[in-house]
């Protein structure tokens, strides 16, 4: 099911919102010390192509906008601490200026959730009074934010209050938070006082228990508002200097990482240009989580920010984290007429930056004539997620012809065109005519100039139309072997839900696609092309290669054991273990994408209840906590 709506017309925030709310918490927050870790969980298990590189090079985008906002709004003592590159952080033992932690904010995908699931138990096995106030965010806390509570069936391993928004619902929370805090007390104590008062009913985007007692509900205060203009958010380099440096500690040290080494450790930087597409595909969550909007920067400000983490910290690779980057011609116009226009240190932007992005082929052909000015601004690659040219698994307007004419025009430019393929079970390996197998489509796509190749399984992701008819027709699997599936398995890279009675073959099928993109005669052909069509292809071929001896490993292992099988199926997708109350205000109310009106796995109750009055409380329901997937959990494992 995707997420719902707020009612239209009421999705954003109003102009100045945001900076004023920062404003606020800066001047309430003055001559306080509350020390803040936001950890970005990582399952090494996932690193694999076609991610080996970026998702160790790339510091993630949430996790430094999160801390950026916090330390704009005067918690000026946060630290981001990323997992890929300090595995063995721990929480309990985090110091900041000599204090323990007051925050610890976990960002999570799903397939991070394992991680995710270890840092909030290590902070749990502090002594209550001593525990910093745990709060979840990113996507895994968007789609499944009850799977942050009572971690393992264990209701002492928890999150104090998940986040499903973004930014600005934090900065609202901490707003009150401070209120109930005072110069004395804690964040977790104010948490406590803010919810028993009903304060935090106001805030659209948060789950949290209702009380303490071990079978609370979890209350839901709906959908969040989003910020409107994107220009209104911290620039992001607050948030790359506030990075742990790389180490295998598992306490802070006492500097971030030197802005000298910063690009040594992220050389390319992700920017986060636009939010929002305007398809509907659906096994996508993307269009439901922004709420059917498009939101995007100025050229002005993309150009600062350019410019900004060039200059002061040499980062020369940028990464637009759009979903799709030519949704709406005009704001792609404007950033071009900016940035190439732009200087760096006197020299022209696009000698000084690069940048690559993620758009669809309809889009980037119906705009073909505004690619020269794209490289113009430093535009150098450009991902495009085809899933299948004959448009077989979906039709998203690519075709056959239309591909093969944009793959010259871009390479004619300059700009690489990386191909992202979705291989499903009605794909063969290969297709004796035509088009149709996989194999012919990699194939075709390495000879009109494809310059990097991304090759994922077609995977159930929660948050979509499509996520429960996986499980109704009994296509996820639930264990292969005797060992129960696990989150970070489902990362597209691992055939995890299939029909097909031999699925070890669509494993395998994914692998030989790689090895007959990435090889040494590919990237030997690839020397040989013209000089401006070599574009990225030699790097990637290089950087795949290297991952590819891994994936190999793990492909093979896993195409292994479904051979070996038996594969048990699931009849449902997890749902919430504790009841979940909706108590949006009138005006937070939402809609789905099916007319109701309600959170997934929510009920409402009527008129949220309001400050001094919390005692709304449901009938019960018997409770189990946690969720099969997450296993028993120990601070130590
Ligand atoms: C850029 C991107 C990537 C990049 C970089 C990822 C990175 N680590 O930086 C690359 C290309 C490497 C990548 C890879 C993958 N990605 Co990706 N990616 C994105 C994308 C397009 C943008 C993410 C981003 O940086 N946004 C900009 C920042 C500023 O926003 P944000 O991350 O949403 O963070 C905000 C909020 O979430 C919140 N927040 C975040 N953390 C926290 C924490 C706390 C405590 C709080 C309060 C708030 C909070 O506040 C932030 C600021 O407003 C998103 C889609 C999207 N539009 O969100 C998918 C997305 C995150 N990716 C996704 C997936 C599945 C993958 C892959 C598994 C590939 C695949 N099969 O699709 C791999 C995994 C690689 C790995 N091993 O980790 C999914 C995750 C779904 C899920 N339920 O977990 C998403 C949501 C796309 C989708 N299908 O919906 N990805
Ligand atoms: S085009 Fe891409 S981002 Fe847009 S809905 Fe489809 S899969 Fe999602």
């Amino acid at each position: 099911m995707e997420l719902p709506k707020r009612t239209k017309g009421d999705e954003y925030t109003s102009t100045g919102e945001y900076p004023e709310l920062r404003r606020r918490i800066r001047a309430a927050s003055e001559g306080l010390s509350i020390p803040a870790a936001v950890a970005y969980a990582f399952d090494n298990r996932t690193r694999l192509v076609p991610y080996f590189y970026s998702s160790h090079r790339m510091a993630p985008a949430g996790a430094r906008a999160v801390a950026a906002a916090l330390y704009d709004s005067g918690l000026t003592k946060t630290r981001v601490v990323l997992q890929q590159w300090t595995p063995n952080f721990r929480p309990s033992r985090a110091k900041l200026d000599g204090e323990s932690l007051e925050m610890l904010l976990v960002s999570s995908m799903q397939i991070h959730a394992e991680r995710a699931y270890r840092l909030i138990a290590d902070a749990c096995s502090l002594p209550p009074q001593d525990r910093p106030l745990i709060l979840g965010g990113g996507p895994k806390a968007i789609y499944e934010p009850w799977d942050l509570f009572g971690i393992g069936g264990d209701p002492n391993i928890s999150a104090d209050v998940v986040v499903t928004g973004e930014e600005f619902v934090l900065m609202q929370l901490v707003e009150v938070l401070l209120e109930y805090r005072g110069a004395g007390g804690t964040m977790r104590a104010a948490f406590h006082l803010a919810r028993a008062d009903g304060a935090l009913a106001s805030i659209p985007g948060l789950v949290y228990r209702q009380d303490e007692s071990f079978d609370s509900p979890l209350v839901t205060t709906g959908i969040q508002r989003l910020v409107r203009n994107l220009d209104e958010i911290p620039h992001p380099v607050i948030g790359y200097q506030l990075l742990e440096r790389p180490h295998r500690g598992r306490e802070l040290r006492s500097q971030p990482l030197a802005a000298s080494r910063i690009w040594r450790h992220s050389p390319i930087g992700s920017l986060s240009i636009s939010h929002g597409c305007k398809f509907n595909c659906d096994y996508c969550p993307i269009p439901a989580y922004n709420q059917k909007t498009y939101r995007h920067k100025s050229g002005d400000r993309i150009v600062d920010e350019m410019r900004r983490l060039r200059e002061q910290l040499g980062i020369r690779f940028f990464f637009g984290t759009d979903d799709n980057f030519f949704n709406d011609r005009s704001s792609a116009e404007q950033l071009f007429d900016k940035m190439a226009v732009a200087k760096i240190g006197g020299k022209p932007l696009r000698k000084m930056a690069r940048w690559g992005t993620e758009a669809t082929e309809f889009d980037t052909w119906k705009n073909r004539d505004l690619l020269p000015a794209a490289r113009l601004s430093g535009l150098r690659a450009l991902w495009m997620g085809l899933e299948d040219i004959t448009a077989t698994l979906i039709n998203k307007g690519q075709s056959v012809n239309k591909t093969e004419e944009l793959f010259a025009m871009l390479n004619k430019v300059g700009i690489s065109p990386m191909p992202m393929m979705m291989h499903h079970d009605g794909q063969p390996l290969h297709s004796k005519e035509g088009l149709y197998g996989l194999l012919n489509q990699v194939k075709f796509l390495r000879k009109i100039g494809a310059q990097g190749m991304q090759v994922t399984v077609l995977t159930p992701a929660v948050g979509t139309r499509s996520y429960e008819d996986n499980f109704e027709k009994r296509s996820v699997f639930d264990a292969v072997g005797t060992t129960p599936l696990l989150q970070y398995q489902f990362d597209g890279n691992n055939v995890v839900a299939s029909t097909l009675p031999k699925p070890w073959r669509t494993q395998l099928n994914v692998l030989i696609a790689y090895c007959s993109f990435y090889n040494p005669i590919n990237f030997a052909r690839m020397l040989l092309r013209p000089a401006n069509s070599v574009g990225l292809g030699v790097v990637y071929q290089v950087g795949s290669m290297i991952g590819l001896v891994k994936t190999a490993i793990h492909s093979a292992r896993w195409s292994y054991r479904l051979w070996r099988g038996p594969i048990t199926r699931r009849a449902a997708p997890s749902q919430p273990k504790a009841p979940m109350i909706d108590v949006s205000l009138p005006g937070d109310q939402c809609s789905q994408s099916d007319g109701s009106t309600a959170i997934p796995g929510s009920r409402p109750v009527g008129p949220a209840p309001v400050r001094g009055n919390a005692s709304d409380k449901p009938a019960t329901v018997p409770l189990r906590v946690g969720t099969e997937s997450q296993g028993k959990i120990s601070a130590s494992g």
